[in-house]
């Protein structure tokens, strides 16, 4: 019985990724937008001015959703609909529609979860230089103070923003993502801690505008060790690759720990200082407040050992490993150690608030979409998560990436992490076998895989 009454089976999404209709509604510009159009930055060319088109078919999302039986919906909302210039004037259409999704979602007793920031940054406020400028921790307190009034009425679950690394790492560091800076490290930690102040700030704002009961939680995300045997010495190598990262002078590599330490422990850790912004002890206060639960993104995992000189040494993964179309390792054991290590770490609820794989998903001669290395992952990757419950992890829900094929980021359409198979020639959709496993998976509360 690892999975209680109440686990929350869910799945996931993000504003740029599904919504489209980027010049409707009164939207402003978003980063991503002008990211899209920069050379050879996203595969193909391709960008989210239609993506899957969601913004008009966010009742059918609700249908599948419905049909799979999900019981909870994590999407984020789109800053420049809200504001178009970032801060200023809310745009009434933008708010309409996500209350009209908001409302939908809870008439089919579908629970959400919003995340206030999945990467499409107002343009406007990046021309004063984003998260770099000292002020970007108060437009966003803004913004979330806003998102609050409207909507906490009806949300109770809130993540302030999903995964720093990724967007603060590849947007300012390696020029991955949007908005594709190459900077030196004290500009990149810089940046870091600028969205780590507004993250604080934020969580802080949508309590004292909440009109109802509101948890307010933080994703992160990072590789996960995997200790190469049960011996104490490996198991602390594996815990390092999450809390205690080697930093090489080239990388910023950002892990689990380095978001959660500063935000719950109050503390960065020792190879992150010599890079902050002057005065960075005095935001420490503003950094690190009280959270109701915790959010983990889990992708990837590696096999470590103890090693003398270093804080982990990466061992192989098996010759001929598995692989999703991500060339991500198949390594079902990589949401057991990160939910044993994350839950054993902070002593806060964890959701798994994404956990998936791309496919090279195709609609078959039988009119089906046989995703049957999907129905496994599922079947593995959930399993694994069950035996952690069932050795003390305090894991409370699980949000499928995705519901839906959608734009995955500088990859472009060419990678279908969705239930739902999307065709992009006219934004039909289909359920993938995978979303009927799901459907039994949910049925039986996870009593099918153990
Ligand atoms: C972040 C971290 C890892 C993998 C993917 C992400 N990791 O450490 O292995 S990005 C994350 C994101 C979502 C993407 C999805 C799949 O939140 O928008 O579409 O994963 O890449």
């Amino acid at each position: 019985m690892a999975f209680k009454k109440g686990f929350v089976w869910g799945t996931a999404t993000a504003s740029y990724q599904i919504e489209g209709a980027v010049k409707e509604g009164g939207r402003g510009e978003s980063v991503w937008d002008e990211f899209c159009r920069m050379k050879d930055k996203v595969a193909d060319g391709d960008n989210g001015d239609f993506a899957c088109d969601s913004y008009h078919r966010y009742s059918q999302d609700v249908q599948l959703m419905k049909q799979i039986g999900i019981k909870a919906y994590r999407f984020s909302i789109s800053w420049s609909r809200i504001l178009p210039d970032g801060t200023g004037e809310i745009n009434m259409e933008g708010v309409n529609y996500y209350n009209n999704l908001i409302n939908e979602l809870i008439e089919n007793d579908i629970e959400p979860y919003v995340t206030l920031f999945h990467w499409d940054y107002p343009m406007e406020l990046q021309y004063k230089g984003g998260w770099l400028n000292s002020e970007s921790p108060l437009w966003f307190e803004n913004y979330a103070a806003i998102c609050s009034r409207l909507f906490s009425d009806r949300v109770k679950y809130w993540v302030t923003s999903n995964e720093s690394q990724c967007y603060i790492g590849f947007g300012y560091g390696t020029g991955w993502h949007a908005p594709g800076f190459e900077l030196p490290k004290n500009q990149v930690v810089r940046a870091w801690h600028h969205n780590l102040k507004g993250l604080g700030l934020a969580a802080k704002a949508i309590r004292e505008n909440a009109k109802g009961e509101v948890k307010v939680g933080l994703v992160s995300c990072g590789e996960v060790g995997i200790p190469a045997s049960d011996s104490e010495a490996d198991l602390q190598a594996a815990r390092n690759v999450l809390f205690d990262r080697e930093r090489s002078e080239d990388s910023m590599d950002f892990g689990f720990g380095d978001l959660f330490e500063p935000a719950i422990k109050g503390k960065y850790p020792e190879s992150l200082i010599p890079y902050l912004p002057e005065g960075w002890q005095e935001d420490m206060k503003d950094i690190c407040v009280p959270l109701d639960y915790i959010g983990i993104n889990v992708y990837i995992g590696a096999i470590v050992e103890a090693s003398d000189d270093k804080k982990y040494r990466h061992l192989k993964l098996p010759v001929g490993i598995g692989k999703t179309s991500m060339e991500w390792s198949f390594k079902p054991e990589t949401l057991y150690w990160a939910t044993r290590f994350i839950s054993e770490r902070y002593n806060l609820p964890v959701y798994i608030t994404e956990n998936g794989m791309a496919n090279n998903d195709w609609i078959s001669t039988d009119g089906k979409i046989n995703d049957t290395q999907r129905e496994d992952y599922m079947n593995q990757y959930l399993s694994a998560l069950s035996k952690a419950i069932d050795d003390g992890a305090d894991v409370r829900g699980y949000f499928y990436w995705s519901l839906l094929d959608n734009f995955e980021w500088s990859y472009g359409y060419a990678k279908r992490f969705g239930l739902v198979y999307v065709d992009y020639s006219d934004y039909s959709r289909k359920l993938k076998q995978s979303a009927f496993r799901y459907k039994k998976i949910i049925e039986t509360n996870g009593e099918i895989l153990v």
